[in-house]
């Protein structure tokens, strides 16, 4: 095929995939809590706090615990893990500690860390196009997967993070609008690509005040990708969501969840905060 014929190039973007992830939104029964002798609540605060500190401490996949504002939850767990395996023990050395008892799921959400590669994938589909490399061929398939290796090893540090240690962290699942007139998924790769690229050109000028940790979730939850935002001032959530609402791709194409404000509270801390005493 030549020159290149752009109508024939697949649509989706070459993403790359890192950790998988879970958030665990949960209820402390404060009632039944208070109903426990002191040493009761003690052992079963230090018991958790041990798993817990452990699970911080992994180099190679960490967890989180946070204080969520508001009625939608009182804890959250953040888990990083390099599979849905280890995702799932996660989930299930939490569910034996005493502590379990007294926590009830609010909501959880299950996504992979993602990288999407509109930039580099519209390149690579033309100059593949160019050489006359027809689209999931063998040749093809091989090209994609050599560039999906070399890209994932450049972008290791991000697809594979330590949990940003900000004070506070901003959760939401959001979905790219499918609508009968406005359709993320029918726009032609270039526009989708301008538009990521106006995006990311926002988003780049917060580098320094916020991190942000994107999670695709497509085929594991409800919603399309899940944001993470962590920061040391809650305010700039405000201001870069608010700025990224006049984006093309925000204004038209971005639909949210609900969002989630957490506070961090490391593990040696956990007692103090289900006593009510939130660790400074
Ligand atoms: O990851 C990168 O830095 C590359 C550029 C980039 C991509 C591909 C990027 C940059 N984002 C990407 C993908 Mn983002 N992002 C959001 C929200 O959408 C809203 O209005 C609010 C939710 C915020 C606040 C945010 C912040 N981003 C995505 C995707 C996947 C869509 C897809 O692939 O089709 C979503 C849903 C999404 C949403 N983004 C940045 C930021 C910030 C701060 C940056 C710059 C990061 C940096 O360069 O340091």
């Amino acid at each position: 095929m030549h020159p290149n014929h752009p109508a024939t190039l697949p649509a989706v973007p070459l993403t790359l995939e890192g950790f998988a992830t879970l958030h665990q939104m949960m209820r402390f029964r404060r009632t039944a809590w208070r109903a426990l002798p002191d040493n009761d609540r003690r052992e079963i605060a230090n018991q958790a706090a041990l798993l817990l500190a452990e699970m911080e401490a992994k180099s190679d996949g960490q967890s989180a615990l946070f204080s969520l504002l508001g009625h939608k939850g009182d804890l959250m767990l953040v888990h990083f893990r390099n599979s849905f395996d280890q995702l799932n023990q996660a989930e299930l050395d939490v569910a034996r500690l005493r502590l379990n008892d007294f926590l009830e799921p609010a909501t959880s959400y299950l996504s992979v860390i993602e990288l999407g590669l509109y930039e580099s994938t519209l390149k690579t589909y033309k100059a593949l196009a160019d050489e006359g490399v027809e689209p999931h061929s063998e040749a093809w398939n091989r090209a994609i997967q050599e560039i999906i290796a070399r890209q994932k090893e450049a972008m290791k540090p991000r697809l594979f993070p330590t949990i940003p240690p900000n004070r506070y962290l901003c959760f939401y699942p959001m979905d790219r609008r499918r609508g009968e007139d406005k359709n993320w998924y029918t726009l032609p790769m270039e526009e989708r690509q301008r538009q990521m690229n106006e995006h990311g050109l926002v988003g780049r000028r917060y580098a320094g005040e916020v991190k942000q940790i994107i999670t695709g979730s497509i085929g594991f939850d409800d919603w399309e990708w899940g944001v993470d935002l962590f920061a040391d001032d809650p305010l700039v959530f405000k201001k870069l969501i608010y700025e990224m609402r006049f984006d093309q791709v925000s204004a038209v194409y971005a639909l949210f969840g609900s969002f989630y404000i957490g506070l961090r509270v490391p593990a040696n801390r956990l007692y103090d905060l289900l006593e009510g005493n939130l660790p400074l």
